[in-house]
């Protein structure tokens, strides 16, 4: 039925619209992908998320759900009868794996962007020992959130899996662009070897975009960042 498709609405270069496309991935749900340019706002967009005019957007027999880690949410309630859980099953696990997924996004993708609007080698040296205490204190938290297992949500993908996998394209296109090492087998061993796992995943291969092509949309984002500070 047509009021039950689900569509995104999105940019391919987004973290945050990774996370709702993985979650679909996992649960097995076909969904449309509107694809928007960054940077500019459809009609669409500002109908559909009036509050904060961003991108991810969930269409869902004609209702919206903004914010990427609301919609994951969303998901997992939506389809969770015989579908793989995405939030972990105990609530205190939960409350952890949304504290953890609201420091990556205040920590982790400020720091990045610091790192790649940095003028100096002074600035870009502080940002990117800003983003390495942050990365050490989620290689601890993956110690003990995923309990010896794979995953941050044990043997496989969960919410905070999702919330920091998405960044992964960015970490790597942040590093190849500034020399500046960030999540590496010699700093943080458990997360360079969970990344390559995540990354492995069938769900996440699809919309994990190459290193090379961020480059190029962090050059722009780059020059923008620069016109306007
Ligand atoms: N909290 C929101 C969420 O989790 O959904 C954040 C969404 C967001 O910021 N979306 C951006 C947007 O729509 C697009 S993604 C930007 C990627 C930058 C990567 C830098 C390392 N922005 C439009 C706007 O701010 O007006």
């Amino acid at each position: 039925m047509a009021e039950e498709e689900v569509k995104i609405l999105g940019a391919w270069p987004s973290p945050f619209v990774m996370r709702p496309r993985i979650a679909l991935n996992l649960k097995g749900v076909k969904y449309e992908f509107l694809e928007e340019v960054l940077g500019e706002k459809s009609e669409l967009l500002l109908k559909s998320n009036p509050v904060y005019k961003k991108i991810p957007v969930m269409i869902h027999k004609g209702k919206t759900v903004s914010e990427s880690m609301i919609i994951v949410e969303y998901i997992d309630e939506a389809w969770a009868d015989g579908k793989p859980a995405i939030l972990p099953a105990d609530p205190y696990d939960r409350a952890v794996a949304r504290f953890w997924a609201v420091y990556i996004d205040d920590k982790i993708f400020p720091s990045m962007k610091a790192i790649l609007m940095a003028q100096t080698d002074e600035a870009k040296t502080e940002a990117g020992s800003q983003a390495s205490t942050s990365l050490q204190l989620l290689e601890e938290a993956f110690k003990t959130c995923s309990k010896g297992q794979g995953f941050f949500s044990g043997e496989t993908i969960g919410s905070l899996d999702i919330a920091l996998g998405s960044c992964l394209g960015w970490i790597r296109a942040t590093e190849k662009m500034t020399g500046v090492d960030l999540l590496t087998v010699e700093k943080t061993p458990l997360l360079a070897a969970w990344a390559e796992r995540f990354c492995a995943d069938e769900a996440v291969k699809e919309v994990m975009p190459e290193t090379d092509r961020l480059v190029e949309v962090a050059k722009m984002l780059q020059a923008k960042w620069k016109a306007s500070a």
